[in-house]
């Protein structure tokens, strides 16, 4: 369903709303105009909602859902298996039914069955190979998206390899480069905009063998942002079905922000800033903090929030559009929970 469609059908609904219950203010007032005997066996009219308390029952009734239970969870850490000292993950791309938020149900085109697909971590410097299986009806690729890979292993069909055709399975080795890690991703390189717009994606994290101490977390999140055929997702799922952020006060919150959508998405943090350490996974000279941080398609930013202040944060997309209705919040939003 189009993220219009959408908006469409909850404007309906809304319309329908107001509708109703305007048009029973006018009943209630016809019925009482006649004095009847017969009134009394009737229960007494309940008021009428105004417009405006129609409208925040629909913002309480979202904000009450959160977190809304759905089926499926993405971004799942993946163990891998391990040969002779590589490092092997299987990743089957093929199509099912994904819940993005409670009775949403999308097509999703992904892998392993999981939007975004299996979280892959490494150190720099592992060997790793990465065996993809493809059951879809349309050939695709990975690209491993922040990694500085030999040509060969750079995943674009008809650029340095065939496209892996339906039914086909093609194998990625390679060694994670010394000083490339980070936050990085792996996504479809082929009909991308279908592909990665229904899923096809991943987060690729490379860890440093000597972290830095701006690094030092007590919670590290993904976060990936998309705003495909699944409509304004965070790690594949919509408001009120998207996953708070809980840490402790007094803990450093590690949040990597990865953008495999099409837009610009500016994210905003309540009552604490963020620091920026590093963009691309490299680390910047000097960290700076913000509590708008905007999110351009294909980059990733990593932040530390020191979690001072305890409470529920509002944690969102700032194109507004993305994140709220008339019917209430949906999409890109969630929360930082500090307790
Ligand atoms: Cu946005």
């Amino acid at each position: 369903m189009s993220d219009k469609s959408v908006t469409d059908r909850r404007s309906f609904l809304f319309r329908a709303a107001v509708t109703a219950i305007a048009g029973g203010t006018v009943a209630a007032c016809k019925d009482a105009a006649p004095k009847v005997a017969a009134a009394t066996t009737l229960p007494p009219a309940k008021p009428a909602l105004s417009a405006a308390e129609t409208m925040d029952k629909m913002h309480e009734a979202g904000i009450k859902a959160f977190p809304a239970k759905t089926a499926g969870k993405g971004n799942q850490l993946m163990a891998p298996r391990i040969e002779k000292g590589v490092k092997i993950f299987e990743l089957t791309a093929e199509k099912f039914q994904w819940e993005t938020a409670p009775g949403q149900m999308v097509e999703a085109w992904a892998y392993n069955r999981q939007v975004p697909g299996p979280q892959i971590r490494v150190r720099e410097g592992d060997r790793v190979r990465v065996i993809l299986h493809n059951k879809l009806e349309q050939s695709t690729a990975i690209h491993f998206h922040g990694l500085e890979l030999p040509n060969d292993v750079d995943g674009v069909p008809f650029i340095t390899q065939p496209p892996v055709k339906p039914g086909e399975s093609y194998t990625y080795e390679f060694t994670v480069p010394e000083g490339n890690h980070g936050s990085h991703m792996y996504h479809s390189h082929h009909n991308a905009a279908q592909q990665v717009g229904s899923g096809m994606l991943g987060a690729f994290l490379v860890e440093p063998k000597n972290p830095t101490e701006i690094e030092r977390a007590d919670v590290d999140y993904t976060l990936i942002l998309n705003d495909g055929a699944h409509g304004f997702t965070f790690n594949g799922k919509s408001f009120p079905a998207t996953e708070p952020l809980t840490a402790k006060v007094g803990q450093r919150l590690r949040i990597r922000f990865m953008n495999e959508g099409m837009m610009i998405h500016p994210m905003h943090l309540h009552g604490m800033h963020m620091t920026v350490f590093a963009k691309d996974g490299w680390i910047l000279p000097a960290p700076w903090r913000c509590d708008t941080l905007n999110v351009a398609p294909g980059e990733r930013y990593d932040v530390i929030v020191k979690c001072k202040s305890p409470g529920t944060w509002a944690f969102h997309c700032h194109i507004l559009p993305h994140a709220e209705s008339e019917h209430g919040m949906f999409g890109m939003v969630t929360a930082v929970i500090v307790s």
